[in-house]
């Protein structure tokens, strides 16, 4: 059958409101939190009942697709299939939820044969919305949860700025995050990518423009297809954290390429198999898969 892409975008943006209504209605005082692999890795109850609102909510609406969210996977057990499925994550940026700091969202992702075909990711605490469908653009738009002629932003298209050519890494301004696991090899991946990408070029690295970390994986992903930053990387992210970004980036001309060194671009990941590495480039006339090799 096919699939209205439309509808589900159209869906998934007003359950993103009500997501959004509930994560600001908690008191951050009275949160309570939980440790996941450690106590760097948070989960808060508003994580678990804003993915029991949002599961409610799309299967109610369509019981015969597919739906994985961060609070219910069960590693080992869970994949994407080629089937409709939603990808969710109820809160990315829990940490910043926990710590007041305004940068976390709600990540609505829809996949179709693997490939991200709707994505909405909605900031409460900014009114900020992401948008994107496959085929027909991703967008930006302010005061998103305003009525019409009562302050509600104009829908602007993304990248929000022309693209300018990437030029080199050394110009780059790149969006990193330590993610939450902090020992064995993948911390050390992280902490000598960090110093490369950091260091002067007499001392190895790219030195590039400088390094920003926002917490949260999708919102770096929607400022990389909004042309905020240049690059995204990081080396850790699962499938909920990328699936409704990776749609926006495409739409915007980016590229999202996962593994490392690349092993494959664009479409079809499995959050079981992949390295969970993830290079995220802006759109750009040119330039893209020079920026991917240098990275590399
Ligand atoms: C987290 C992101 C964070 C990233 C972690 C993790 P959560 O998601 O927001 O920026 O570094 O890998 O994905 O746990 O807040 O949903």
């Amino acid at each position: 059958a096919d699939i209205n892409l439309q509808e589900v975008h159209d869906t998934l943006v007003s359950i993103a409101f009500e997501a959004g209504r509930m994560i600001m209605a908690a008191n951050t005082s009275e949160i309570t939190t939980g440790e996941k692999m450690n106590s760097a890795d948070i989960v808060t109850e508003t994580d678990q009942a804003v993915e029991r609102l949002v599961s409610t909510r799309v299967q109610t609406k369509y019981p015969s697709y597919l739906f994985v969210g961060e609070e219910t996977y069960v590693a080992g057990t869970t994949r994407i299939t080629s089937a409709p499925t939603f990808i969710v994550d109820p809160i990315d940026g829990t940490t910043n939820f926990v710590h007041g700091f305004p940068h976390a969202c709600i990540s609505l992702g829809f996949a179709v044969d693997r490939s991200p075909s709707v994505g909405v990711v909605y900031n409460p605490f900014l009114d900020v919305l992401y948008t994107g469908i496959r085929g027909r653009g991703s967008y930006m738009q302010r005061n998103a949860s305003l009525e019409q002629g009562q302050g509600q932003g104009p829908k602007q298209k993304l990248p929000l700025t022309g693209s300018p050519p990437l030029g080199n890494l050394s110009t780059t301004l790149v969006a990193v995050e330590w993610g939450s696991q902090r020992d064995g090899e993948n911390f050390e991946v992280k902490a000598r990518t960090f110093r490369k990408l950091t260091a002067s070029q007499e001392n190895g690295g790219s030195m590039v423009h400088s390094l920003r970390s926002l917490g949260s994986a999708a919102l770096n992903i929607c400022a990389t297809a909004a042309g905020q930053v240049d690059l995204y990387w990081e080396g850790g992210c699962y499938a909920w954290d990328v699936a409704a970004g990776w749609c926006i980036l495409s739409e915007a001309g980016g590229k999202m390429v996962s593994g490392s060194p690349p092993d494959r671009e664009g479409e079809g990941w499995d959050p079981a198999l992949d390295s969970r590495v993830y290079l995220a480039v802006r759109g750009a006339s040119s330039g893209q898969d020079e920026i991917v090799r240098e990275f590399w």
